[in-house]
């Protein structure tokens, strides 16, 4: 039976942000069993914060009645990560508008352009690793996404470029839960990178640059808003970054593919023939088993009851993405890497939720879901089947506390042979 009204289970203290930094993505994890209850109350970044995990928890956080966004994301995500005004601070019809552009760019042809320009890049750089001793997978894996991404936003890109530009784009996500000098390469990279990409959409508008045909940067410069207006310059450039730097990030994953390749001999061979179902099983698995974005952030939209707990109006409020993804209700022997799982996987909206959970068109879903796919589906068969490589001994750990997370040595392979 569930009373009307009863306390929250509570964390007491302060502040427990340190403790947040410390234990990274199994912070809620490590209290929700020990408060036994998969929702708890904290203070986070000054203030009073619900952690929740869980698909119940998911399904009532993704309710657009219950949590807003706006004022939701930590300055410093906004600062590095996200950009200032861009579709995740979004709400209501204003989100909708916005993230309606978004998925209007994720065609399935814009889809198979993206598998393709991933095999041409993966192509490219295997020759290329051929050329040299010993390569880390995590750093190439940016550069090649950093021209994969480009192309398909229809930015163009010198190859004497692609150094500084990467550069920018691991920074925005290696950035957002630093201090010091990690950090301040993110604020930096986002200034720079927001100017040239405002500088670019400028040139489109004028018409002297032709932006290609359907490309996010045609899309995103002369996209108008609810009131017909264009998007101010800059808003116009965080929204481009919100397309170009998460497909690099996707680098974090091909690093974590590489590390599963490795280390599950038996599960690669059943990768052999390329067989596309083989491969998004293995992929989907990558996804659920390894820490990479940590939690998604709301704000409670008006006072409510749920389960007998009382959720106040404006309260900060976390959904644990990673501890979700390794809910021992919801997975058979969660922290085992086991593909096949997905064989037999129904679908659920709110419990495999490595990129958001909800809907992709009506709520804050990752709009870049699929492509995601689509780029590690084609790495992880460049890494299991079309490359031969030695794996000399290195630190192939990786840290729960570090966000993101990345094995420590980035993936160092040598003599690598296409195949
Ligand atoms: C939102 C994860 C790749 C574009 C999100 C969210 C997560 C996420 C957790 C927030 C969900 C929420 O707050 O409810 C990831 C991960 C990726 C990835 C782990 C792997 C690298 C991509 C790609 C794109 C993309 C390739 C390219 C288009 C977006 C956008 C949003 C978003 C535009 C904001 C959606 C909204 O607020 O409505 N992503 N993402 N992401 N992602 Fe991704
Ligand atoms: C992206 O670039 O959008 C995709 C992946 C970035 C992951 C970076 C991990 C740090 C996230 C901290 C987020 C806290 C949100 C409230």
């Amino acid at each position: 039976m569930l009373e009307e009204n009863r306390p929250m289970p509570a964390e007491e203290g302060l502040d427990h942000s340190l403790a947040f930094l410390k234990e990274g993505y199994l912070y809620i994890t490590n209290r929700t069993l020990g408060f036994q209850s998969d929702v708890f109350e904290t203070r986070l970044l000054g203030e009073r914060a619900i952690c929740m995990r869980g698909e119940e928890a998911a399904r009532l956080f993704y309710d657009e009645d219950k949590f807003i966004r706006f004022g939701a994301a930590p300055k410093r995500v906004i600062k590095t990560l996200f950009g200032e005004n861009g579709v995740q601070t979004l709400d209501g019809e204003a989100h909708r508008h916005r993230k309606a552009m978004f998925m209007s760019l994720m065609s399935d042809e814009a889809m198979q352009r993206m598998r393709g320009l991933t095999r041409k890049y993966w192509e490219i750089a295997a020759k290329n690793f051929e050329t040299r001793k010993e390569v880390e997978i995590y750093e190439e894996a940016k550069e090649l996404l950093c021209r994969v991404a480009c192309e398909w936003v229809g930015v163009p890109l010198e190859p004497e470029e692609v150094r500084e530009k990467t550069g920018w784009f691991g920074a925005l996500f290696e950035s957002p839960a630093s201090i010091g000098i990690t950090y301040m390469k993110g604020r930096n990279a986002r200034t720079k990178a927001e100017s040239w990409i405002s500088g670019l959409i400028e040139d489109v508008r004028a018409n002297r640059f032709t932006a290609p045909e359907h490309s996010a940067l045609a899309v995103i410069s002369f996209h108008r808003d609810l009131n017909g207006q264009l998007l101010d310059l800059k808003t116009a450039a965080v929204e481009m970054l919100n397309i170009i730097r998460p497909i690099v990030a996707v680098s974090i994953y091909i690093a974590f593919t590489a590390l599963a390749v490795i280390q599950q001999p038996e599960e690669r061979e059943k990768l052999a023939g390329s067989d596309e179902m083989r491969l998004g099983h293995f992929i989907q698995e990558v996804r659920r088993f390894y820490p990479f974005f940590p939690v998604t952030a709301a704000r409670v939209a008006e006072d409510f009851v749920w389960n007998g707990y009382r959720f106040e109006q404006g309260t900060l409020t976390m959904l644990d993405l990673y501890g979700t993804n390794h809910h021992p209700d919801l997975w058979d022997k969660p922290e085992k890497f086991m593909p096949d799982r997905f064989q037999h996987w129904r679908g659920s909206p709110f419990r495999f939720i490595p990129q958001g959970g909800g809907d992709h068109d009506t709520g804050h879903r990752c709009a870049g879901e699929w492509i995601t796919l689509e780029i590690m589906k084609e790495s992880l068969d460049f890494l299991a089947n079309r490359m031969s490589y030695d794996v000399p001994q290195q630190d192939l750990s990786y840290s729960f506390s570090d966000i993101p997370s990345l094995p420590h040595s980035n993936i160092v392979i040598q003599n690598v042979r296409s195949v």
